[in-house]
């Protein structure tokens, strides 16, 4: 029989091919010999956007049914990395459109490679919201995330003369086919001015918020397609408009700029992603993108829950609305204000549907990335909200007054306004009193979390803190990184493990098979093959592919320590240059990641290490058996080349600071063993993968907590240790700043006067345990066969498991398999 397949639809290799061509046509309005790649890719693109179409159109008519619960993830950040090839996978038409793009004489990769990925987020805390979309969609479960549409995402870095230098992301500017905005569900947002009371024409007492400004909020919608399933989710970011009536006042009274001005401020608020992580500043700005944000979503919600035809005294039961870090935690004056204001509800029965609704996650435990608001900043912008919290704020207290009768301290820990010095809005209180559930992202985070920052919250309501492990999604970082891996894999025990990532336990028995680890370390070697001809291309450096791979790649911290490694790779070069004739393993030292433009310290970590590199990499004592290389821009699409390559995974931060880390997850996946600190998820990924399999080192929380408690001093270490003398004093002595002693000593003074995080108390377990290592490496066999057994056994490190258990635990919802009319 003759079937004709729908062009927009079919997926067959032919339709596909022709579907390419018509886009290009009349879509991109090309002609195939005029084309340019990204005109190819945008076809390409268009061409599978056609084919979830059918999917996300019924996924969304999901949302309306009254019955359908919907989780609503609100995050600042959501850094979600390319769509293209992770649609192709989730679609499961990868093959057809490597077929047809051949056919059509395109290549493939290049058309992939031409995407400029949507980098919305700073690092781990963005990254886990895209890693959790995408598992909500896999898992069939209705979802909507709230964000921001940055005009410009994370800075581009460029490295020049061994400095970081920052340039906007201009990700748009060649079109992006993965969103359709959606303006006839435009909202707008108020902004500063006061409130005045009145009474309704029901004789109701009320307050009026009058606003200064009223901004425009547009959605934009991406699908979020999930693995082999039905189910597309809607990622709807805002951007942010002037109203069209925005100048009409101020225009009639001949104030022509002011008017433009104003447009100006409405269009900035959506304009920029703020390049911090970890360390917050109070602005204006960053306060208003929160609010804009959080309210356009919550309007959104109860417009999508009134067409559902339901009542707004159930909100709670058609929405659990997670609040990623404290960011968004001013959805809970805003709901409040929305409920009472807005839609007449009585202040308990606000009260009642808002707490039911918000549960709170903490992703930190540095106390300078806790964000507070100055009550003057917070007044001007949001006069109405800062009423609303004095009145929850009131009645929160009167609670606790029963509760620790008398117990000042209490008081005043758990104000949502820190009252010393400068009053300040606290945003962390404010969430935890408006939320039902309150968890931290790892096992270890989640007992510092309630026995430290939050420890009055603990004491006061135990039952609502719980802990959820992080996760990352087996498709990214597997399936799509490690494509080799992967296949390897599924010849042996099928692909089942790709949504139920614990099967990977089946690889255990192949640890010992000879011909399997043949083949896994020859996966691995072809892997690094095609990294360093990257590194060559990218950086000029020449690195051995047979030499270990030893990468550390996250944003740049003091606290992450990449100052910890600098001294191991000195260390190192210490024993050639007394030796040149040692006998070490030879090693390639990845790094990579950004640091926050403010962050001079960090900066100057990122100069520390490619001024060391070129020393050493250029150094003719050396022979090459060390390499050192800083690869400029980490992002997503880098990490899905590294993770793979890698061969030991650097997880060195100081104990007791790093919440969970995920990258240290998708290593051990791709089969890196792990050098690691007990911190964060490191400690749950050794319980794993065994510790016979995990390099541990360093100071554990408690010790590092009496360290300090006793008084540390650094010197005291440098002092007694004649190595790590010898390496700070080379550094002092300017031998990797061409003489000049001056350029690295703020980083020197400060881990040999202050050191906030006992880099020199760790100094000499590190490089122990890296000696370990290099013994370790020179079995190969053994090596594989510990590098097999990680990746046998990080089933638990999967987004699905991390997503089930907060579906189960937190947001009481079940799976809504889509059904799509053929
Ligand atoms: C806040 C206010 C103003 C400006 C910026 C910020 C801001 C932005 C981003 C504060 C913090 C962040 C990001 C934090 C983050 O990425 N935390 C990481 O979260 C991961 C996911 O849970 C954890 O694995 C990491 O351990 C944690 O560091």
């Amino acid at each position: 029989p003759i079937t004709i397949e729908d062009d927009r639809t079919g997926l067959s290799v032919e339709t596909l091919r022709r579907a390419l061509a018509d886009h290009l046509y009349y879509i991109q309005g090309k002609l195939p010999e005029h084309a340019s790649k990204n005109d190819f890719y945008l076809a390409l693109a268009f061409v599978v956007r056609d084919r979830l179409m059918p999917r996300w159109l019924y996924s969304k008519k999901n949302y309306l049914q009254p019955d359908t619960r919907i989780v609503s993830y609100l995050s600042a950040e959501f850094l979600l990395g390319p769509h293209l090839e992770n649609n192709l996978i989730n679609l499961d038409i990868q093959d057809e459109v490597r077929q047809a793009v051949q056919e059509s004489n395109l290549d493939y990769q290049v058309l992939i490679d031409q995407e400029e990925e949507p980098g919305l987020g700073n690092g781990g805390l963005g990254r886990l919201a895209a890693c959790y979309m995408d598992s909500l969609s896999s898992l069939e479960i209705p979802a909507l995330g709230y964000g921001i549409r940055y005009e410009f995402g994370i800075f581009d870095q460029d490295i020049r003369d061994g400095w970081q230098v920052e340039m906007t992301d201009k990700w748009l500017q060649f079109g992006n086919p993965w969103e359709i905005a959606r303006p006839s569900f435009a909202v707008t947002v108020k902004l500063g001015g006061h409130t005045e009371p009145y009474v309704d024409n029901q004789g109701q007492y009320k307050v009026r918020w009058v606003p200064a400004q009223i901004v425009k909020g547009i959605p934009y919608d991406t699908p979020i397609t999930g693995y082999k399933v039905n189910t597309v989710n809607t990622l709807r970011l805002w951007k942010s408009e002037a109203p069209e009536s925005f100048d009409f006042q101020v225009f009639n009274v001949g104030d022509y700029y002011g008017a433009v001005d104003q447009k100006i401020v409405s269009e900035n608020i959506s304009k920029v992603l703020y390049p911090n992580d970890e360390q917050v500043q109070g602005k204006e700005l960053r306060l208003m993108q929160q609010f804009f944000f959080v309210s356009c979503a919550l309007q959104d919600m109860i417009r999508i829950h009134l067409t559902s035809g339901r009542r707004l005294n159930t909100f709670h039961e058609k929405f659990a609305v997670q609040l990623n870090d404290t960011h968004p935690a001013i959805g809970v004056a805003e709901l409040m204000r929305l409920l009472i204001d807005e839609h007449d509800m009585a202040w308990d029965t606000a009260w009642d549907v808002t707490s039911r609704s918000f549960a709170f996650t903490n992703h930190t435990l540095l106390p300078e990335a806790l964000e507070k608001w100055s009550v003057d900043l917070f007044g001007r912008i949001l006069p109405r909200h800062l009423e609303i919290i004095y009145e929850i704020n009131r009645r929160f207290l009167d609670q606790v007054r029963v509760k620790f009768m008398g117990d000042e301290g209490h008081l005043e820990r758990l104000s949502l306004i820190d009252e010393s010095g400068h009053r300040s809005v606290r945003m962390a209180n404010l969430a935890c009193v408006g939320s039902y559930s309150i968890n931290g992202v790892a096992a270890l985070h989640t007992e510092l979390v309630k026995s430290t920052i939050l420890k009055d919250f603990y004491e006061l309501s135990p039952e609502k803190f719980n802990n959820k492990t992080n996760g990352v999604t087996p498709r990214r970082w597997m399936v799509q990184a490690n494509p080799r891996l992967t296949n390897l894999i599924s010849s042996k025990i099928g692909d089942n493990w790709i949504k139920h990532l614990h099967e990977l336990k089946g690889l255990e028995q192949y640890a010992d098979d000879p011909g399997f680890r043949h083949e896994w370390r020859q996966i691995k070697l072809s892997i690094k093959r095609d990294l360093a001809e990257h590194i060559q291309r990218r950086t000029g450096i020449t690195v051995n592919p047979e030499s270990m791979f030893d990468v550390l790649v996250k944003r740049i911290h003091e606290y992450k320590r990449q100052h910890l490694k600098v001294l191991h790779i000195i260390t190192l070069y210490n024993r050639i240059k007394a030796n040149p004739d040692i006998d070490l393993t030879p090693r390639t030292f990845i790094f990579g990641g950004k640091a926050a433009p403010g962050y001079a310290m960090a900066k100057l970590m990122i100069k520390f290490v490619t001024s060391v590199g070129d020393v050493v990499n250029n150094d003719p004592d050396v022979r090459d058996r060390l390499k050192v290389v800083f690869l400029p821009d980490y992002n997503v699409t880098f990490g899905q080349r590294v993770y793979p390559a890698a061969e030991l995974s650097e997880q060195i931060s100081t104990a007791g600071k790093e919440a969970s880390g995920t990258g240290n997850m998708k290593f051990s996946m791709n089969g890196a063993l792990t050098i690691g600190t007990l911190d964060g998820a490191n400690i749950e990924i050794r319980e794993e993968v065994g510790a016979e399999n995990f390099f541990l080192f360093g100071l554990k929380t408690p010790e590092v907590q009496e360290l300090k408690a006793n008084g540390y001093n650094p010197w005291d270490y440098y002092d007694s240790n004649e190595t790590l003398k010898a390496v700070l004093d080379l550094v002092a002595h300017g031998h990797f700043s061409h003489g000049d002693p001056e350029l690295f000593r703020p980083l020197l003074d400060n881990l040999l006067h202050h050191d906030p995080f006992v880099v020199l108390a760790d100094y000499q377990a590190y490089i122990d345990c890296q000696d370990q290592v290099d013994q370790a490496y020179r079995d190969q066999d053994n090596w594989t066969r510990m590098s097999i057994l990680n990746a046998a056994r990080t089933g638990k490190f999967s987004s699905d498991r991390s997503i089930s258990e907060y579906c189960e635990d937190i947001w009481k919802v079940k799976p809504l398999p889509v059904t799509v009319p053929i």
